[in-house]
């Protein structure tokens, strides 16, 4: 692609280099056109690293998360950035002395709010602080995995809808201390009680079809027994995390990762003991319907 002042060098995934990079790219720039440009490299090649970005401008991120869709803050709000709402904060280092987000987030695989009716489009993350150790996230294509699959497993999931939920994930709060957890457990469930989803979705975008499930959040094949549900979701979660699968991508400084939240899972690596990591997150939705129809 042709690079002038106000065109950013965008470099397609190829030989040695499985994600699309994005050099020179003027975040508070991204008019209507190259924002149209820059989602359909996500639904199409799944993640996109932007490089050599400022990561103390939180405003030419906030300017392009809006230009690449509409930011969703995080429904928990103690996630949030103290000033901007958006910006959902996994971090271990305190900011002007106080604690702030929460640490040691999305440790599982899943996709973001897939508890919820309308799942997110984009997840959009920069790191802030780097640990010294390598920090990376992990990632599943779930249409190569539904490619993949044995036609029997397939057979037995085709045509399913399955629960998503978050129950597990809960973090306790400062607000929490002296309340008992039977009252946490039944608020908790009350804000988020989950929701149900087909086990294989159809692109809006692409039209391609990918599974639809995670270790992290899908909990039961509905109108399936409880026991064939378990045993089939642990089929199906131990055949997508073969290592085969699993794209692991580095977070270097001055990285903006975007990528597309319909066909991946992801897993967040983990921080070493006494190191620090934070990153901002910026949640998005697009005007497509999570899945076609
Ligand atoms: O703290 C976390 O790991 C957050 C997770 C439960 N939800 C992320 C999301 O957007 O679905
Ligand atoms: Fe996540």
């Amino acid at each position: 692609m042709a690079t002038t002042s106000s065109q950013p060098d965008i470099r397609l995934p190829g030989p040695g280099r499985p994600i699309v990079e994005v050099d020179g790219l003027d975040l508070r720039a991204v008019g209507p056109e190259l924002a149209a440009t820059l989602r359909r490299l996500a639904y199409e090649h799944q993640i996109v690293a932007v490089h050599g970005q400022d990561p103390e401008d939180v405003d030419a991120y906030l300017a392009f998360a809006r230009a690449l869709g509409t930011p969703e803050p995080y429904f928990q709000a103690h996630y949030h950035h103290p000033e901007h709402p958006e910006v959902f904060v996994s971090s271990n280092v305190p900011l002007d002395g106080k604690k702030v987000g929460v640490a040691g987030t999305g440790r599982m695989w899943h996709c973001d709010y897939s508890f919820f009716e309308r799942p997110l489009a984009f997840t959009m993350i920069r790191p802030i602080v780097l640990p010294r150790a390598h920090r990376e996230t992990l990632f599943i294509d779930m249409r190569r995995v539904l490619d993949e699959l044995p036609d029997a497993l397939r057979g037995r999931i085709e045509g399913r809808r399955c629960l998503h939920d978050a129950w597990d994930y809960y973090k306790v709060q400062p607000k929490d201390i002296d309340r008992a957890i039977r009252e946490l457990i039944d608020e908790w469930h009350e804000a988020a009680p989950g929701a149900v989803h087909p086990a294989i979705v159809t692109h809006p975008a692409t039209g391609q079809r990918n599974l639809f499930v995670s270790r992290g959040f899908t909990k039961r094949v509905v109108d399936l027994p409880e026991e064939e549900s378990d045993a089939l979701l642990e089929e199906l979660f131990d055949f997508c995390e073969q290592e085969r699968f699993v794209h692991h991508q580095p977070w270097a400084e001055g990285d903006i990762l975007y990528w597309d939240n319909r066909s991946l899972i992801h897993h967040a690596s983990t921080v070493p003991k006494g190191e620090s990591s934070c990153s901002f997150r910026i949640s998005l939705y697009d005007d497509l319907p999570f899945s076609r129809a």
